[in-house]
């Protein structure tokens, strides 16, 4: 079988996680209409008899505002020197300018071989989608150029196809075939629940939110109960968070317990607090408190 890695890179927002997600099959890396939503390197994996293709998801390429954002980046730009190859995403409407100028260049770069993936056609007109292409097919030596509607499944069989040609040829494959990410528990239980804090807030809060779940205990009644703290960045924030009557909280509470109880097949009890770390984003010390670094 062909078994290797591929690097998912592109700006914020384009569809890679969704991407991922939608090629293994389940969800390894959570998906919002927010920028800068992937924050770890999330190891995603396909399984199939004649392949095993082990996505390398990144934090979307942004202009860094923080020592976070900055992190950020620094994780999409490692994912490169440990693949056997890169798949960069753009969306359709794209230019060959700014940050997906960078991609362009960091994917030179890398030296590995790179397929093209132009996402989100189900939303752009056709001439758009042709013009991006056109721009961007001469720009780098592609190994194949794919038109995706991640959202829908559309394009990704050939994408994965495509991709899994691009790998070196294995006895075995890298992961047991059970296995679809490499993201330990406690922190996908983070991610689910920063997941739902992301899609119901807006605007700066989004981005300042960390989740870090302080105690797991499976109980004799066979209930899983989570204790878990978003952290944000101000007083304001936690206002936002924490919502009138705290209607906000619950909400986040309520949605990321469904999820969780389907993920585990388990009832899930869970206790959220919301906390104040003063800019943590610029803070690495609290990234380690949070299990972020
Ligand atoms: N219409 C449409 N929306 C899409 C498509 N693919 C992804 N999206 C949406 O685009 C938004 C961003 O998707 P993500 O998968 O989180 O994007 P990302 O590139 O991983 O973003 P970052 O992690 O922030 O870098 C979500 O709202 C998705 O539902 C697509 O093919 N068509
Ligand atoms: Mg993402």
């Amino acid at each position: 079988m062909r078994c290797g890695f591929v690097a998912v890179l592109g700006r914020t927002n384009v569809g890679k996680s969704t991407i991922v997600n939608g090629i293994v099959g389940s969800k390894v890396a959570i998906v919002t209409d927010r920028t800068q939503t992937t924050i770890w390197s999330v190891r995603g994996i396909r399984t199939t008899p004649e392949h095993q293709i082990v996505f390398v998801d990144t934090p979307g390429l942004h202009r860094p505002r923080s020592r976070w954002g900055e992190e950020l980046l620094g994780r999409a730009r490692r994912a490169l020197a440990e693949v056997d190859a890169v798949l960069a995403v753009v969306e359709a409407g794209d230019r060959l300018a700014g940050g997906t100028q960078h991609l362009v260049q960091a994917v030179q770069a890398a030296g590995r071989p790179a397929i093209l993936c132009i996402n989100k056609i189900d939303v752009h007109a056709p001439e758009e989608i042709e013009l991006t292409e056109r721009e961007l097919r001469p720009a780098c030596d592609w190994q194949g150029v794919f038109r995706t509607a991640a959202v829908r499944g559309e394009g990704l069989g050939a994408l994965e196809a495509a991709l899994a040609a691009l790998l070196p040829e294995s006895a075995e494959p890298l992961y047991p075939p059970g296995q679809t990410t490499d993201l330990p528990e406690r922190l996908m239980l983070a991610e689910i629940i920063r997941e739902q804090a992301m899609l119901l807030t807006r605007q700066e809060v989004p981005h300042a939110v960390a989740v870090r779940i302080e105690r797991t205990e499976a109980r004799p009644d066979g209930t899983l109960y989570i204790e878990a703290v978003l952290y944000c960045e101000r007083e304001t924030q936690k206002g936002i968070l924490v919502g009138k009557g705290g209607r906000t909280i619950k909400a986040i509470g309520s949605r990321a317990r469904e999820q969780i109880e389907a993920l585990t097949g388990r009832r899930v009890y869970l206790d959220l607090r919301v906390k104040v770390a003063p800019d943590w984003r610029d803070d690495p010390e609290r990234w380690r408190l949070f299990g972020y670094a």
